[in-house]
């Protein structure tokens, strides 16, 4: 891009929906100025616009007809705010560690509309979350069962649960966020007889009740063939199981969860279809293999993270020094350091992700009698490595400096949640936005309280 109309715009799909920049060339979100965010609460910070997410939550509702079908799952990101605007939503909450049930309890979550995940749940997780009264716990190991069916045993409880299947599909996706083909840690394979196998066991449990299969193929996937593969091959061992135990044995199990993995658009050539065309397709594809395998349709069920809590965040930063680096013949890379990087935002190290970066505080041309010209930036942390990146290459205004304020769209999803304290950096405060108002969420952590945590 060359010129500054281009360098300022922001994209509908990849920013926040009630994100405009204004007349002036500041950005407003959700009618605040992003100025007076940094002002009050300091950057980086995380600036959620809440009806975006309640609009997702919505948006899934709608899609999976059903908001109790619809598990936002936590681990994208939780805090008290956040477990109350899913539950005002009406959706159920997928939690995968006793952090985030507490969380979740916490916000007086309704716990009968809470599943717990893992691969490894610790006996104390199990007891928590059997304590708790979740609706369902999804299996993922033979240890799990019999330590779960003790567990309710002791509580005298029959817990319901899902059978967490690995149904062999290769999502399109980076290789660390797959989670359904063969080599992995998750779940009981359907192809080696495990799944057959984990069911068996649970029939064979009194404290135990089997009340659906999961399966998860991974995550920020576009298209729904993945999805309709699993969906195909769950619904086959549907049909095999109802052959080996018989209907009546099996009239509790009602739900197949297909997981999450809706993937958003973090730039503008990222293009994910409408949640109901993506769910709409999955439905038809278990309907019609219910029909062929002449068994009950089951209710399906999702678990959105992204999805919901990914499009409608920034991070808002401090550009900081600034400096242009030769690179022979190649020209000049720009390196924007801004005052936070991989501790707010590890996605970028870890899977090589795109972000879309924007002036924010100003026009790009702002005082300028011609429009301004585009640097090739990166745009870095204040970390001690070089892997240290928010934003691989992007455009930025030759104009920018330190102190003008740049945010990063669609950081929404596992950016707070995967968030460290590397180089003993504090991690950012999250506040939320709506009908030009701010309230904080979560406040910025203080050196106190890390220094809390020494023991002498
Ligand atoms: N943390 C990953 C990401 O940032 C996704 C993991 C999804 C967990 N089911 O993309």
């Amino acid at each position: 891009p060359s010129t500054s109309g281009e360098l300022d715009r922001l994209h509908a799909k990849v920013w926040p929906r009630n994100t405009f920049r204004a007349g002036d060339g500041v950005v407003r979100i959700a009618g605040v100025d992003v100025r007076e965010l940094a002002r009050t609460y300091g950057t980086p910070l995380f600036v959620i616009d809440e009806a975006d997410f309640k609009f997702r939550c919505a948006e899934y509702a709608a899609a999976f007809e059903d908001p109790s079908l619809v598990h936002y799952a936590g681990k994208a990101f939780l805090c008290t705010e956040i477990a109350r605007w899913v539950a005002g939503q009406g959706l159920s909450l997928d939690v995968c560690s006793g952090g985030e049930l507490a969380i979740a309890q916490r916000a007086e979550f309704p716990p009968e509309r809470i599943t717990f995940h893992g691969n490894n749940k610790s006996v104390e997780e199990l007891e928590a979350a059997v304590e708790a009264g979740v609706g369902t716990i999804v299996l993922d190991s033979y240890y799990e069962i019999a330590r779960l069916a003790d567990v309710a045993a002791r509580h005298d409880v029959v817990q319901q649960v899902l059978v967490r299947v690995t149904v062999g599909v290769e999502a399109h996706t980076h290789e660390f966020i797959a989670t359904a083909h063969e080599d992995q840690k998750f779940g009981f394979s359907l192809a080696s007889g495990e799944a057959a196998e984990a069911v068996r066991r649970v029939l064979n449990a009194p404290s135990l009740q089997l009340v659906g299969l999961h399966s998860h193929i991974g995550s920020q996937i576009f298209d729904a063939d993945g999805f309709e593969v699993a969906a195909r091959r769950v619904v086959g061992l549907l049909a095999d199981l109802r052959k080996e135990h018989g209907p009546e044995a099996l009239e509790s199990l009602t739900v197949v969860d297909l997981g999450g993995g809706f993937g958003i658009a973090y730039t503008d050539k990222d293009n994910p279809p409408p949640p109901a065309q993506l769910v709409t397709q999955i439905r038809d594809i278990v309907r019609k293999e219910c029909a062929f395998a002449d068994i009950p349709v089951p209710r399906i069920a999702g678990e959105p993270g992204r999805a919901i809590a990914g499009p409608g965040t920034v991070t808002l930063y401090e550009a900081g020094t600034i400096k242009d680096v030769v690179l022979g013949d190649e020209g000049v890379r720009r390196y924007v350091s801004v005052d936070g990087g991989m501790s707010d935002n590890i996605r970028t190290a870890l899977y090589d992700a795109a972000y879309d970066v924007r002036l924010v505080s100003r026009a790009s041309d702002d005082g300028q009698p011609e429009p301004v010209a585009a640097m090739l930036s990166r745009v870095v942390g204040k970390h001690c490595e070089s892997g240290d990146i928010v934003v691989r290459d992007c455009w930025l205004p030759e104009t920018l400096a330190p102190g003008d304020l740049l945010a990063v769209a669609a950081t929404g999803a596992y950016c707070y949640s995967m968030a460290s304290n590397y180089n003993r950096q504090p991690r950012p405060a999250v506040v939320a936005v709506r009908n030009g108002e701010h309230r904080l969420l979560l406040r910025r952590e203080t050196y106190d309280d890390m220094l809390r945590l020494e023991a002498s």
